[in-house]
């Protein structure tokens, strides 16, 4: 057990993770605890000091898609700034049917899945909530939000009921990842704004046990 793991450890039984996350850090010991515990528990000179500032207080961290071009595949553009790596095929588009527009579509536009994983700069990490308006939907229950845990694993999926600009509220403990995907019909294609969540506070141990993202 290296000293950066036995720090970790000391932290769960502090109490400063949750159980199921303790049992992951606890099993995910041997490699995957990232990064020296002092540096993640005291932090660091902050290099984007906006995005820091606000993860280190615990204020919800929100993508509006205006940060960057329209036509942009975002990617891992938000990873730095805001702690989210999308899939390769969503892209930035502008969106008649919502008044916050411009939107994240996936491909083809206003089809195509989305995905995004939790991570910053000192890697994967998870959320018990997150919020994203989806629409327009002109069909209730013709897309749904899927959570994931650090294993790849489903921990929820929510159909979204409503029609229009709907924000869907997605709750549940270690949500490291998300799919947004049409689960139904909806022929006028829908996107994606306005992501919420909130951060951990520079705990290190919360990208627990062994990472597997799910796509
Ligand atoms: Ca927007």
């Amino acid at each position: 057990m290296t000293a950066a793991v036995a720090a970790s450890i000391a932290l769960v039984l502090a109490g400063v993770l949750p159980a199921s996350a303790a049992d992951e850090a606890e099993s995910g010991s041997t490699s995957n605890v990232v990064g020296d515990p002092e540096y993640n528990v005291l932090g660091e000179t902050p290099t984007q000091p906006d995005a820091r500032a606000r993860m280190s207080v615990a204020t919800p961290t929100r993508i509006t898609f205006s940060e960057n071009p329209v036509g942009t595949y975002v990617q891992s553009l938000y990873v730095a700034t805001h702690g989210v790596q999308f899939g390769p095929t969503a892209f930035i588009a502008t969106d008649g049917a919502n008044p916050t527009s411009p939107v994240l579509s996936g491909s083809p536009r206003f089809q195509g899945d989305i995905t995004g994983t939790f991570v910053n700069a000192d890697g994967p990490f998870t959320v018990d909530h997150f919020s994203v308006d989806i629409g327009y939907l002109d069909a209730a229950n013709a897309v749904s939000i899927r959570a994931f845990d650090s294993r790849g694993l489903e921990l929820v999926t929510v159909p979204v009921s409503l029609t229009g600009i709907v924000t869907v509220n997605v709750t549940h403990p270690n949500i490291a990842a998300f799919l947004v995907f049409t689960s139904g019909s909806e022929p006028a294609g829908w996107a994606i704004d306005n992501l919420t969540f909130t951060a951990p506070s520079g705990d290190p141990s919360n990208d627990a046990g062994a990472y597997v993202a799910p796509w």
